[in-house]
């Protein structure tokens, strides 16, 4: 009897640590299944992670070409050339591309409101003020944006900002003192508010070189500034643009519309161009920003000058 109850015991004991290994098992199966998957997706994102950057890079090179064979095509620049054109999605293999390419010049570059000596602008100042009033904002605001960028750490009155204003700051930093480099500097200088800034950028610019706004992509807020007109009245003459764009600026001139009135700092052609390429693989997406400076004399090859993974 006694032999039985051991027997039976030792039975019931042994039954106990075959469910505890079973169920032992089954957690570290699960576990190993779990970091399996895991390591599947990491493995998974890295390689369409690696494929998305060579289909922005395919993008962007997409741009270069298409405005290196632009040059040769014709002398403007305008809405209805190819580079322009591209607005729509390509299917690619497991995804899609979007490319967007936007000209540069058909927006006021901020570092235009110093010359090529580095002193005040005039008429770039003039037709700043003139944007900020057109959109509504405060024209005084021309003053800190130029400070920002002037060489000297004078103050320009009554509105501006150097280096005192922002070194009282809780988180103090110095001006920039040289020209942007991104339209997102805006942000630090005195008086813009991200509300402002929202509103301004689309028609802003931060080229590394003096450059005439091209009359062939401007905006009728930026025109209406330059001709110092209503957006209305900028936007009738704009609708009565040549389909192909100005051929030069002597026939944009002509137009009647414009008697009397002179738009300064005006061309017909671009060198700056802004691409933005973005690629959706299944769950992972990638976008890209690239300017790209090109040599119009066409001497050398369409350059990448500047490149991020967000919007510049
Ligand atoms: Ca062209
Ligand atoms: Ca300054």
């Amino acid at each position: 009897m006694i032999q039985i109850k051991s027997t039976t015991h030792q039975l019931g004991t042994a039954l106990v640590t075959a469910l505890l290994i079973v169920a032992l098992a089954s957690v570290i199966a699960t576990a190993m299944l779990k970091q399996q998957h895991i390591d599947i997706r990491r493995a998974e994102n890295m390689v369409k992670g690696d494929q998305a950057v060579l289909y922005l890079r395919a993008g962007e090179n997409w741009v270069k070409k298409l405005l290196a064979d632009d040059l040769l095509k014709n002398k403007s620049d305008s809405q209805n050339d190819n580079w322009a054109k591209i607005d729509s999605s390509l299917d690619i293999e497991d995804g899609v591309i979007q490319i967007r390419v936007e000209d540069l010049q058909g927006r006021f570059n901020l570092n235009n409101l110093l010359d090529a000596e580095g002193r005040p602008s005039r008429n770039d100042i003039e037709n700043f003020r003139n944007l900020l009033a057109v959109l509504e904002l405060d024209t005084e605001l021309v003053q800190p944006i130029l400070d920002w960028i002037d060489a000297d750490i004078n103050i320009s009155l009554p509105t501006g900002a150097e280096d005192q204003e922002y070194l009282a700051l809780n988180q103090p930093y110095r001006t920039a003192n040289a020209a942007f480099v991104s339209i997102s500097e805006l942000l630090l200088v005195k008086g813009v508010t991200r509300e402002i800034y929202d509103k301004l950028s689309p028609y802003v610019s931060a080229l590394p070189a003096r450059v005439d706004i091209n009359i062939n992509t401007v905006s009728p807020p930026l025109l209406a500034a330059l001709l110092r007109t209503t957006i209305e009245e900028a936007g009738i003459i704009l609708s009565n643009r040549p389909k192909a764009g100005y051929q030069n600026i002597a026939e944009f001139r002509g137009v009647q519309a414009l008697s009397g009135r002179k738009a300064e700092g005006v061309g017909v052609a671009s060198q700056f161009f802004k691409t933005r390429v973005i690629v959706e693989l299944g769950r992972y997406n990638a976008s890209q920003t690239s300017v790209i400076a090109r040599d119009n004399k066409g001497k050398s090859q369409p350059l990448v000058i500047q490149r991020s993974r967000a919007e510049i």
